[in-house]
């Protein structure tokens, strides 16, 4: 079901005149009352929107970084009142202050139309269950698929993150059919259902929408067996509106489609800033295009992808983002080697035997960085051999020795949102 057929199938060139339209409203709006925007537009030689003739001239103009959002902390980039915010939420903030985002009632309207199209995507209808187990709050999961929830009609078990023997009670009690979590947190799950006995028979499950983090096809396919549902992949931030930035449809699952009337979507190399042609992977900068409270110009996501602009099977026409292969800011350098906790969870799921639970622990005990796995097997296997295993995959695929450990189920610390997949203990002395 497409939520939004006439949205969603304009032909490439409508869209493209649809998009300049709003990125004048954007421009108008950041010109007339984002006063540290306005300056920067000045200074690029745009001082009224129609300096913007086409969308080529996208590359004229001024990035927007999260250093921005945080100099400007909490409502200094806002381009409304701040009585005309209906809802502030904020990103977790692991490091320094969190990043404040603000709604007008009109930003709650498109949020919640993205969203209902999000849960179109992955085959949600109208009158089905959805379990959400996205923390409520300033993070935007819960709220975001609440909202898409509501507007299509759907019966919302807004259980919020956490208390995972409440969530399996509930889960075969009101009989969920759409699972809305992070990945991590849905694996999480999963092992607890079988530890009680919760089989597949007593469930209603049917979809998995999982994002908030990177993940990978492997650990989709556990997902899938582990559950026995469709899993897809759902993509966002707050600094553009939260969850329904970009989703995967159910026909194809390959590429999740950028709501493009909503998000103009750009992909750079993070070095020179220079755009990068289809199929490359760079940085994913994000333009809102009909943003009220907080409108973003040429937001740098820091996170890599690349777009795809073939038509889909499903029928929309909308460009189509690689699964993220990380954050720029979360690759590690081991001994000059760049590495993504992603391509670990890869190679780790295709080893076998091994649960996809997993955490790296990098420290430098004398001159060289060491980097351990931890990670624990899902049956009674022999554990040396499977370290061994592990090892060699690793070394083969990423160039890198590491050490694997193997430990007891429950050994790796559990998520109830985003997962931590790093420890990083090179900077404590
Ligand atoms: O994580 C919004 C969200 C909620 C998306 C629920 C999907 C589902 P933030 O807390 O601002 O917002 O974190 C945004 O999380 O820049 C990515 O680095 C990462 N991220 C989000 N979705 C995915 C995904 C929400 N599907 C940051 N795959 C983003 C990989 C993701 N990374």
């Amino acid at each position: 079901m497409l939520w939004n057929r006439q949205r969603e199938t304009l032909p490439r060139e409508r869209l493209a005149a649809l998009q300049l339209e709003r990125l004048h409203a954007t421009l108008a709006r950041q010109l007339a009352s984002v006063a540290p925007i306005a300056e920067r537009l000045r200074a690029a030689g745009v001082s009224s929107p129609e300096d913007v003739a086409s969308l080529d001239d996208l590359t004229r103009l001024p990035f927007t970084r999260k250093t921005d959002l945080r100099e400007h902390y909490p409502f200094g980039l806002f381009a409304v009142p701040r009585e005309q915010v209906v809802r502030i939420h904020a990103s977790s903030g692991t490091r320094g202050k969190p990043t404040v985002v603000g709604y007008t009632r009109n930003d709650l309207e498109v949020w919640s139309e993205v969203m209902a199209r999000t849960l179109a995507l992955a085959g949600v209808e109208p009158g089905m269950v959805v379990h959400n187990a996205y923390g409520y709050g300033l993070f935007t999961g819960g709220l975001g698929f609440h909202m898409g929830a509501e507007r299509m009609g759907c019966t919302v078990v807004p259980i919020s993150g956490g208390m995972t023997e409440r969530q399996v009670l509930m889960l075969e009690d009101l009989g969920g059919q759409v699972l809305c979590c992070t990945p991590s947190y849905a694996l999480n799950l999963a092992q607890t259902l079988a530890e009680r006995g919760v089989g597949r028979d007593r469930l209603k499950l049917r979809v998995g929408m999982f994002g908030a983090e990177p993940w990978t096809d492997a650990m989709r396919d556990a997902l899938e067996r582990q559950l026995g549902i469709q899993a897809l992949n759902v993509y966002g931030l707050s600094e553009i509106v939260g969850p329904g930035v970009s989703a995967e449809c159910v026909e194809e699952r390959r590429g999740a489609h950028v709501q493009e009337d909503h998000f103009l979507v750009e992909v750079i190399d993070p070095q020179s800033g220079q755009p990068c042609a289809p199929g490359v992977e760079g940085e994913l900068v994000f333009t809102t295009l009909t943003k009220e409270a907080l409108p973003m110009l040429r937001y740098r996501t820091g996170d890599l992808s690349s777009i795809d602009l073939a038509p889909c099977a499903c029928g929309r026409t909308t460009a189509r983002m690689a699964r993220i292969r990380g954050r720029i800011d979360d690759m590690l350098i081991i001994r000059g080697v760049n590495l993504y906790p992603s391509e670990v969870e890869r190679v780790l799921l295709s080893v076998g035997d091994v649960a996809p639970h997993y955490q790296l622990v990098v420290e430098r005990p004398g001159a060289m960085d060491e980097l351990t796995v931890l990670c624990e097997s899902v049956s009674s296997v022999d554990l040396e051999d499977l370290q061994q295993r592990a090892e060699l995959a690793l070394q083969a695929a990423t160039g890198l020795s590491m050490l694997v450990k193997v430990l007891a189920p429950g050994g790796v610390p559990r998520s109830e949102g985003k997962a931590v997949r790093v420890i990083d203990r090179r900077g404590l002395v």
